[in-house]
């Protein structure tokens, strides 16, 4: 039943990644170009992110962090011991522990598409607890995952932290909590981080930090594009943008040509016109209603919902 051995990544003869170069042609071709968030996150790209959780104006990942230190007693009570933790994703250094060590697990499973930061995160938490069984899983969990056998017995708490459901849009997410609950299985909850709505100036800021990591962050697309598809891409003319979107209540990030440019990706030719953007990313964030409606058309209903002392950030227990 392990994912294991499954072919993760499709690539052509030259090795290109056949899924990258078609998001990258398709989006380019759109009227509003855009390239789908994930393919932000290659080496680089991963390693920027974690500098991200670490600037000052970037502050969910300490928000979110907070509310495990200090919420550890509800954790156990509500949660209980025995369960087992099924992240989506391989699991953060910090907060990871931090849940563990409130409930008790019986076992630890995490999910994540990156083989070699899964097996990292795995013998890094595997120091920390000696006892937890623990059972990396290397999987697409946008897809349903079967588990390990050796928990098929154990009721799941599936735990995805970081507000990541947030840089879905809507009928993505959706699709994606209703799959997690078909992976977690009968009497399942849910742990997952939602970053609220808050001042327009702190959220820009926070994504747009005055160090100019998430710039980096951003431009690292155009820069991997360049590396993988044989792209031309003018990176020094192109500029980072963060911007509140009202409407859809979310901070879209953009590449916005500094002047007209023309260049070539993959044999094909492209250009922009001077303001011209590429969309890079949605970083959706909710309320006490929007989060919850979105859990339940995902299936789950919300039973517990914490936050900071600041109020910047939410994580909701939810149960299937
Ligand atoms: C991973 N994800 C939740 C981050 C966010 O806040 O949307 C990605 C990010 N993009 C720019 N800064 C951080």
């Amino acid at each position: 039943t392990s994912n294991t051995g499954l072919k993760l990544v499709d690539r052509d003869e030259d090795g290109v990644d056949r899924a990258f170069r078609a998001d990258v042609l398709d989006g380019l071709s759109e009227d509003q170009k855009a390239i789908p968030a994930r393919w932000l996150y290659d080496d680089a790209g991963s390693q920027l992110f974690e500098d991200i959780t670490r600037i000052p104006e970037y502050y969910p990942t300490r928000a979110e962090t907070e509310i495990l230190e200090r919420r550890s007693d509800e954790f156990a009570r509500l949660i209980g011991p025995g369960r087992a933790v099924v992240e989506f994703g391989s699991g953060s250094s910090v907060k990871t522990p931090l849940l563990l060590r409130a409930i008790e697990p019986a076992a630890y499973v995490p999910l994540d598409i990156s083989g070699d930061f899964l097996r990292a995160a795995a013998d890094d938490l595997a120091v920390k607890f000696p006892h937890l069984p623990i059972y990396p899983v290397e999987a697409d969990f946008m897809r349903k995952v079967a588990l390990p056998d050796d928990v098929a017995d154990l009721p799941k708490l599936g735990f995805f932290p970081g507000s990541t459901i947030g840089n879905m849009v809507a009928r993505t997410a959706v699709n994606l909590l209703r799959t997690m609950r078909e992976t977690l299985g009968e009497s399942a909850r849910l742990l997952i981080g939602m970053d609220l709505i808050k001042d327009q100036g702190v959220l820009e800021a926070a994504y747009d930090d005055a160090g100019g990591v998430t710039a980096q962050f951003n431009l690292n697309l155009a820069r991997r594009i360049n590396r993988e598809l044989a792209g031309t891409i003018p990176v020094d003319d192109l500029r980072h943008e963060a911007r509140w979107n009202d409407d859809f209540a979310r901070i879209e990030m953009h590449l916005v040509a500094q002047k007209d440019v023309e260049f070539e990706i993959a044999g094909r030719d492209f250009a922009m016109a001077k303001d011209e953007t590429i969309h890079t990313e949605n970083s959706h964030k909710f309320d006490r209603r929007s989060s919850a409606t979105l859990l339940l058309a995902g299936g789950w209903t919300p039973v517990h919902r914490w936050t900071d002392e600041a109020g910047r950030f939410s994580l909701i227990l939810a149960e299937a």
